[in-house]
C-alpha cells in the first residue's frame, strides 16, 4: 500500500516537473513530510513558496496555512489542500461572528480615544486577519507575538487577542504584564463573562482558545525528567499551558526550537513540548550530533487534523493536477484577500 502510494506520488511529480512544489509544515507526518520540496513553520513555507514560478502550491499542512498561501502567492499560482478536511482545531474556536461580538460589546463600553485593538495569531481564518486589517489590528505569529503586542500598546490601551489564550498569556507575561492585566474572555458570555472592573483593568483580553495537542503537556511531565536529569534542558512551544512555559528553559516557535537544538552541544539532553512528529525529526536528525532528544509527553500528542493529509490524499491530488483537473483549491473571496495581506505585510514591517 506504502509503496504504492510512494510511486504513484512519484510519477505524478514526474509528470508534473516544475509546475508544481509541495510543501509541508513541521507537524507533518513522516510518509508525507519526505515527498515535499519545501518545508518550514507556515509564514516561511508561504512565502517560499511564492517565490518560486510553480503553478500549484500543493499545502501540505491545515486549512489556515493554505490560506496564507494564497494570499502571499501571485494570482496565477493555485493552492491546492489535498483533504480540505484538514483544519486547525485551534483557529476554528474564533469565527468572525463571535469576534465581532466581543468587538461591539468591547467597543460600546471603551473610550475611543483609549481603546482596543484586535489581534489575530497567524492560526486563524482569513477573514479574521481581514478583520484586525479592517479594525486597526494586525497578525503575529509565535516568534514575533511580543514584537507585534508592543506595536499596539503604543498605539491603544487594550488588546483583543485571539484565538490562542496561551500564546497571548505567555508574551504578555514576558512585557511584565499581571494576571489580572489578562483575563480570557468566554465568548460563550455575554461582555465574555468579565466585570466592569476585570475589563477596566485587563490590557489582554484573552480569547478563550487553544491547541489540544499542546494542551497535552503538563508540569509534571517537566518535573520529572528534571529529576532523572538534572542537566537536562526544556523546551516548548508558546501554544502551551503557562505552566509549562513557566517550567521550561526555553520557549518559541517551531523555527526556534529546530534552531535552538541545532546550535546547542554535543551530548546535551532535551525535553521538548511541542507535535510528535516534528520531535520524532529532530530526535533522528540530532541523533548523529550525540544530543539526546525526547518528546514531554507519554501520550502520544499530534496534530490529528494535518495528519489528514496523508499518503492517498497526496497522491490523489497530484495525479488530478497532472491530468488537468484542479483538485481541493483554496481561494480566499476579495476583499478579505487584499485586506489579509495588508495586515500580514504590515506585521512583517513591524517585526523586522
Ligand atoms: O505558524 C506555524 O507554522 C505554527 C503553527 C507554529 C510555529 O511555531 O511555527
Ligand atoms: Fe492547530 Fe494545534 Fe494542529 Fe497547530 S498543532 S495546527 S494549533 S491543532
Amino acid at each position: 500500500q506504502d509503496e504504492v502510494c510512494t510511486q504513484r506520488i512519484v510519477a505524478a511529480k514526474q509528470k508534473l516537473g516544475k509546475r508544481a512544489i509541495i510543501l509541508a509544515h513541521h507537524y507533518q507526518r513522516a510518509d508525507v513530510y519526505r515527498h515535499a520540496d519545501l518545508t518550514g513553520d507556515s509564514l516561511k513555507l508561504s512565502y517560499l513558496a511564492a517565490q518560486t514560478d510553480a503553478d500549484f502550491l500543493v499545502f501540505c499542512g491545515v486549512h489556515f496555512m493554505a490560506e496564507v498561501a494564497d494570499i502571499l502567492s501571485s494570482p496565477e499560482q493555485t493552492v491546492i489542500l489535498p483533504d480540505l478536511s484538514a483544519g486547525c482545531s485551534m483557529a476554528d474556536m474564533a469565527n468572525l461572528t463571535k469576534v465581532e461580538r466581543a468587538w461591539r460589546e468591547l467597543t460600546e463600553v471603551l473610550d475611543p480615544d483609549e481603546g482596543v485593538t484586535p489581534v489575530t495569531y497567524i492560526n486563524s481564518s482569513a477573514d479574521l486577519k481581514a478583520f484586525c486589517g479592517q479594525h486597526g489590528g494586525i497578525v503575529c505569529t509565535s516568534s514575533n507575538a511580543v514584537k507585534i503586542l508592543q506595536w499596539a500598546f503604543d498605539r491603544r490601551e487594550k488588546v483583543l487577542f485571539f484565538p490562542d489564550q496561551h500564546l497571548g498569556r505567555w508574551s504578555g507575561y514576558k512585557m511584565g504584564l499581571s494576571s489580572d492585566e489578562m483575563p480570557v474572555w468566554d465568548f460563550d458570555e455575554p461582555m465574555g463573562g468579565l466585570t466592569p472592573e476585570q475589563i477596566e483593568k485587563a490590557k489582554i483580553l484573552l480569547w478563550k482558545g487553544h491547541c489540544s495537542v499542546h494542551q497535552m503537556f503538563q508540569p509534571q511531565h517537566i518535573l520529572r525528567f528534571r529529576n532523572q536529569y538534572p542537566d537536562g534542558l526544556v523546551i516548548s512551544h508558546p501554544e502551551c499551558s503557562f505552566e509549562v512555559c513557566k517550567a521550561s528553559d526555553f520557549v518559541g516557535s517551531t523555527e526556534y526550537i529546530i534552531n535552538t537544538i541545532r546550535a546547542a552541544k554535543a551530548g546535551t539532553r532535551w525535553l521538548v513540548g511541542t507535535e510528535l512528529n516534528l520531535v520524532g525529526r529532530i530526535a533522528e536528525e540530532f541523533k548523529s550530533e550525540g544530543k539526546i532528544i525526547q518528546f514531554m509527553s507519554p501520550m502520544v500528542c499530534m496534530c490529528s487534523t494535518m495528519a489528514r493529509i496523508d499518503p492517498q490524499h497526496l497522491a490523489w491530488s497530484l495525479e488530478n493536477l497532472a491530468e488537468g483537473r484542479v483538485v481541493n483549491q483554496i481561494s480566499v473571496p476579495e476583499p478579505q484577500a487584499s485586506l489579509a495581506r495588508l495586515t500580514l505585510e504590515k506585521m512583517l514591517e513591524v517585526s523586522k
